[in-house]
């Protein structure tokens, strides 16, 4: 038996892990013993990442498609004949179009220098990642506010001595050292707060817990402001020296009382109150959490804001405790990794999404994928017409798959590169089978926390089946497509490239998977902190916001109740799946097979439905079966089901027909995304509810 280290794949956290390989296969693996927060263990998700080496439903070989797109005809192919497709359609496209007409997603994250370098090698300014339905509004938030991103700080928890988790299911919606660092600072005596529609693993270890009407929490926060600023709990100094505008935003929640609140929430205005003193008396090592999943709402840019308006009021903006800025290599006297992005220049030319440009306040980064689709159906602002979708399942991660169908048939060509079956693998031209995260090796990533670290996935088996890493898929690429540079034949020379300047050599990462570039963590005070605003303070009043013609300070607008007879759509996670990829994963399916829906005791009996009844939930034409779970801890305005499921490609038959698809119930939801925060609106929709027949 021998132990390698490597990074999970299982989702996007990537915890250190270590496999067990007995005779060139892996037989388990578990956290690495390395890493602190990890304490030896992964999640559930990650112990079952065994299940996915030998399953044999999942796409073995290159695939080249027969049939019509999105009829599931097939043929196998080589590599180098699928690559010299791939290659031929994209300079064709290239040829017809220009260079910008090659569109690019993928799911972000710390390994997407080497497609970022490639797209830029390319010429195209047409790289997107998921973000627009995930986290961007919270980005943008922090952007507006600080001048730099929401990673540019980090969550402290194990030091916290109060968090709050705002539609943040912390303890089920995994990041195995964020849990770990939480129960730790609970242990400690410190307080949590929980503030969602529904109960969750998260509530149900809280102090304080308000389960709130759907989409009201902007009105919530503002009263939190209100009853912070007019009982003087806030942090003056703070304040004094680091916010701009702070009067314009006294005067702004002025009406927004707790009294104001409590109506909107459902909320008393004594526990609003009672929070904020708890909150003062905590302060500064408090974090009010500003969300991660937060493509939700018209105002869920709002609600970002304004949680950070709180961290800002408690003085916990670079605080211990609270949000603490993180130090890059530098800062500890190293160096970092050498960027492939730089081996190419940025193409000129505008994003297709007009992000960064036609819209200055968007971060031109990952773009506005949503956006970009709309420019692959109309044309608009230039052709759109091939498209590398890798690593991404749009037809699962963003509303009305039907809708995105039209919109992707404008193409004339679609790549997916997936590691598993997706629909939107089975809606392109070509699948490129990724290796699984056990069977193949990252580029070197780069964490810059308090105490940076750079970091490596190793291979710990040879693949299964004929599929291949990413670095190997680019060079096959790259070598066709006149980018020698990427073209490279070890994955030591690429690490070599990365590592070059740094002092860190290749075989230092065989002891842990990660070599850390400093001594201790780093607590960098505030006076060094600069915020990269204009005024080199927080702005209130945002500079960037108004170059894109953006209100900072929003009125808050009461959400619509749903019609008589309809419910609010809301989604999340649970502990054992990660979005639409491991329904079929045999191990989690078996636990978990599918998804079900919370319903409130009251509406349920209105309905005759009762607990383990089918019920058929519809929208816009589309129709889900779901079994029924009656509640009285979800609010009666909202139902509640898993993302992630009622899966139809026929490869998939363990997931196959089970449960419901939130995504296919947002009809229209593709027009829906919030023009200053840039996340979509995905509970922005209603459903209706029956008992199935
Ligand atoms: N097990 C597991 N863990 C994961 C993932 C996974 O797929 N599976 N995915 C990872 C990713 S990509 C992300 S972005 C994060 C997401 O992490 P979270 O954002 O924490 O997770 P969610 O479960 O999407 O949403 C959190 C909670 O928001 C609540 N909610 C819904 N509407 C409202 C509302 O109007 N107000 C309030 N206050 N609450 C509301 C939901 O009931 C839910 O409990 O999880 C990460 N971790
Ligand atoms: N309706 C609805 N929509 C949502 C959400 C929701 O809760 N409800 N959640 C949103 C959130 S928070 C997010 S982050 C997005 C996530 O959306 P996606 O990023 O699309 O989700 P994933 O399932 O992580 O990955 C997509 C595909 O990539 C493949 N894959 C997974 N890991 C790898 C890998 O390492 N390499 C490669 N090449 N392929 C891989 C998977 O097999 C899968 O087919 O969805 C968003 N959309
Ligand atoms: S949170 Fe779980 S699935 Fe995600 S990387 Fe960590 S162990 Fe793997
Ligand atoms: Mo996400």
């Amino acid at each position: 038996m021998s132990d390698v280290y490597t990074v999970c794949g299982m989702c996007t956290v990537r915890c250190p892990a270590k496999a067990e390989v007995k005779d060139g296969k892996v037989v388990r693996v578990v956290g690495s013993p390395h890493a602190p927060g990890i304490k030896g263990s992964l999640c559930g998700r990650g112990a079952a990442g065994v299940a996915l080496l030998n399953d044999a439903e999942r796409p073995q070989k290159p695939l080249i498609r027969v049939g019509e797109r999105g009829e599931g005809k097939w043929r196998e192919a080589s590599w180098d004949e699928a690559l010299d497709l791939v290659a031929e359609k994209i300079k064709a496209a290239q040829d017809q179009y220009g260079k910008k007409t090659l569109l690019w997603s993928d799911r972000g994250g710390p390994f997407v220098d080497l497609f970022q370098s490639f797209m830029r090698g390319m010429g195209s300014p047409n790289y997107c990642n998921h973000d627009s339905s995930c986290a961007r509004n919270v980005q943008h938030a922090a952007l507006s506010l600080f001048g730099f991103g929401r990673k540019d700080v980090v969550y402290d928890l194990k030091n916290a001595k109060h968090v709050v988790l705002q539609t943040r299911n912390m303890l089920e919606a995994i990041n195995v050292k964020e849990v770990n660092d939480l129960l730790d600072s609970l242990g400690a005596g410190g307080k949590l707060t929980v503030i969602d529609v529904r109960a969750t693993m998260s509530s149900a270890k809280a102090d304080n817990f308000f389960l709130i009407r759907p989409g009201t929490d902007y009105a919530f926060n503002l009263a939190v402001v209100n009853a912070l600023i007019e009982g003087g709990l806030y942090d003056k100094a703070f304040v004094e020296r680091w916010v701009k505008d702070f009067d314009a935003l006294a005067d702004f929640v002025k009406p927004h009382t707790p009294e104001w609140a409590a109506a909107e929430c459902g909320v008393s205005a004594e526990s609003i109150r009672e929070l904020a003193k708890q909150l003062a008396e905590a302060a500064p090592a408090v974090i009010w959490h500003p969300g991660w999943m937060v493509a939700r709402y018209n105002d869920s840019f709002d609600v970002c804001r304004s949680a950070y308006y709180i961290n800002i009021l408690l003085g916990s903006i670079g605080a211990k405790g609270g949000l603490p800025l993180i130090t890059t290599p530098k800062d500890h006297g190293k160096k970092g990794l050498k960027k492939l992005v730089d081996l190419y220049e940025k193409p000129k030319e505008p994003r297709a999404d007009g992000a960064g440009g036609l819209h200055p306040h968007i971060d031109a980064g990952p773009g506005l994928v949503n956006v970009a689709f709309e420019a692959v159906e109309t044309g608009n602002p230039y052709p759109v017409k091939a498209y590398i979708c890798w690593r991404h399942d749009p037809l699962m991660a963003l509303p009305d798959p039907e809708r995105q169908k039209r919109m992707l048939s404008h193409l004339d060509f679609m790549v997916a590169v997936t590691f598993s079956w997706s629909d939107s693998a089975w809606f392109s031209d070509v699948v490129l089978p990724l290796s699984t995260y056990l069977e193949r090796e990252s580029i070197i990533g780069q964490k810059n926390g308090l105490k940076p670290q750079l970091f490596v996935r190793a291979r710990a088996q040879e693949p299964v089946y004929d599929s291949k890493a990413d670095w190997e898929i680019i060079a096959g690429l790259a070598k066709r497509l006149g980018l020698p540079e990427l073209a490279f034949e070890k994955v030591e020379d690429l690490w070599n490239f990365q590592l070059e300047g740094t002092g860190v050599t290749v075989d230092q990462f065989a002891a842990k998977g990660f070599v850390e570039l400093g001594e201790k963590p780093l607590y960098r005070s505030v006076e060094e902190l600069a915020f990269k605003t204009p005024s080199g303070k927080i702005e209130i009043l945002s500079e960037r916001l108004k170059k894109g013609g953006r209100d900072s300070l929003r009125p808050y607008k009461s959400p619509a109740s749903p019609p008589d007879g309809k419910f609010r759509l809301t989604f999340g996670r649970m502990g054992l799946h990660t979005q639409g990829h491991t329904a079929n994963n045999a191990v989690l399916g078996a636990l978990f097979p599918e998804n079900i829906l919370w319903i409130h005791s009251a509406k349920a009996a209105e309905l005759g439905v009762a607990s383990g009844d089918y019920c058929e939930v519809s929208a816009g034409g589309d129709v889900e079966r779901i079994k029924a779970f009656v509640t009285d801890f979800i609010h009666p305005e909202a139902v509640f089901m898993v993302h992630g499921f009622g899966h139809k490609l026929p490869p998939e038959s363990r997931a196959f027909g089970k449960g419901a698809a939130d995504q296919a119930l947002m009809v229209g939801g593709m027009d829906l995304y919030c023009k200053t925060g840039g996340g979509m609106k995905l509970q922005e929709h209603f459903v209706a509810v029956k008992r199935a027949s």
